[in-house]
């Protein structure tokens, strides 16, 4: 089974909290501040590995979270950081987020390393908030969130490896012969409709992805045929298995065949007609003069491979040069896939801002983005710490939030669990 499309929840690492501690020192009744910082949450880092070909590690895999930063500690000492997962994808992965589809990454270039979230940084300790009034601050911040996303993995790369040549030239015989796909296959024109795929295993280490494409004629690059349709498919390939019938059991001349396909790649893309190609010469079971061998390599100036799918011979040549080209064939931009965004992450879902409900008769809940981003933001200690996180909340507008959903004096205002008394 080839799967192109995996779906997986990835979360980055918390930050971790500062510490709110005091320096405790013989003789000393009240040290100053020495609460040191949270470490950073690890990053969600994906790689585009080489050595992997399909999304297949993925079809059991739900989510990968990185590490959460520790907290930050007393003698000023900083947590220690979260670690990094490391996600591996094939070269060519495409990465979406999951609920909108949006591009977030093209993994198009081999061993690039992406940071595709990044943890939340860690909290300051008390140390930062040490001033001249304050002598000795409760206060510490909290580490920040890291973020989680479910993203959608996709190859679009179709194949390392593409079966182009005329109809019937034994294209869709050759890939059931080397890989699991079963393409169909008879003795009339176009039996292929549709590019299937196969993956074909080299040796223990190496494998690469086949596809076997609709038969090409004249006049494919302008739409005769189902050429051009797939002409672009085959853009994306990194090597081209060109197959000939050098048995010209259907009356056409093998050396005419193979410079009118190579005439309608070009015509489609300049970069088609300079993909390393493999001539290969197939159903030499049904040759009777070898010599036309001799005869089309010295035509088309180039040495080929020779093989008959139905007597099994040659194939693992052929199989063996293509891995071989592959190996020194880098990955080429993909274009339209460029207008990527630099850094990915307006996608946290925010919750409306504010969020005010009388839960019951006098009792007024608040909650919201906004509610979020000042617990995230600051540890509140003790009494100081909860007289300060009104001050806070007053600040940036929760009063007359709380006005407006009709609060009145002596009401009671629940905030994440904390009961106060409106005055
Ligand atoms: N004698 C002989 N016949 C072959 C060989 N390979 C394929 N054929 C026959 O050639 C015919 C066409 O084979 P396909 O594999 O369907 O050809 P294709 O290139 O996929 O054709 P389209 O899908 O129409 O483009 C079938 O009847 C095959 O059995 C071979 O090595 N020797
Ligand atoms: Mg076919």
């Amino acid at each position: 089974m080839f799967i192109d499309e995996s779906v997986v929840t990835l979360k980055s690492g918390n930050g971790g909290d500062g510490a709110a501690t005091f320096r405790r020192e013989k003789f000393v009744q009240f040290g100053g501040p020495d609460g040191g910082d949270g470490g950073k949450g690890g990053d969600i880092i994906i790689l585009a590995d080489p050595n992997i070909n399909t999304l297949l590690n993925f079809k059991n895999i739900k989510k990968l979270e990185a590490k959460n930063g520790s907290r930050g500690s007393s003698a000023r000492c900083t947590g220690r950081n979260g670690d990094n997962v490391v996600v591996r994808v094939p070269v060519g992965t495409v990465i979406r987020d999951y609920e909108t589809n949006k591009l977030l990454l093209d993994m198009n270039k081999a061993n690039e390393e992406r940071v595709l979230l990044k943890g939340g940084d860690g909290g300051r300790g008390n140390i930062h908030f040490k001033n001249s009034i304050r002598k000795a601050p409760r206060i510490s911040e909290s580490g920040r969130p890291g973020i989680e996303l479910k993203v959608k993995l996709e190859l679009k790369m179709l194949a390392d490896v593409a079966l182009v040549g005329y109809p019937s030239v034994g294209k869709s015989s050759f890939i059931n012969k080397v890989s699991a796909a079963k393409s169909k296959v008879a003795s009339y024109h176009f039996t292929t409709l549709r590019p299937k795929l196969g993956m074909v295993r080299v040796n223990d280490i190496d494998s690469f992805v086949i596809a076997d494409i609709p038969g090409l004629i004249e006049g494919a690059h302008q739409g005769i045929g189902l050429g051009d349709k797939f002409l672009k498919h085959i853009e994306r390939c990194r090597v081209i298995i060109h197959i000939v019938d050098i048995s010209e059991i259907d009356g056409r001349s093998a050396i005419e065949d193979y410079y009118k396909i190579n005439e309608e790649l070009k015509n489609y893309s300049e970069k088609l007609s300079k993909k390393p190609q493999i001539v290969v010469l197939n159903k030499i079971d049904m040759l009777y003069d070898e010599s036309k061998i001799k005869e089309f390599e010295k035509a088309i100036n180039q040495k080929v491979l020779t093989m008959s799918v139905i007597s099994n011979e040659g194939i693992k040549e052929v199989i063996n040069k293509a891995n071989e080209l592959l190996k020194n064939t880098e990955y080429e931009d993909i274009e339209e896939l460029r207008e990527l965004d630099e850094v990915l992450l307006e996608v946290i879902k925010t919750k409306e801002d504010w969020i005010i409900k009388e839960i019951e008769p006098n009792v007024f809940e608040v909650s919201g983005q906004v509610v979020d981003n000042v617990l995230n933001k600051y540890v509140f200690l003790g009494e100081d710490g909860i007289i300060q996180f009104l001050q806070v909340m007053r600040n940036i507008g929760m009063e007359n939030k709380l006005i407006a959903a009709g609060v009145k004096e002596g009401d009671t205002v629940v905030i994440e669990g904390y009961e106060f008394e409106y005055v």
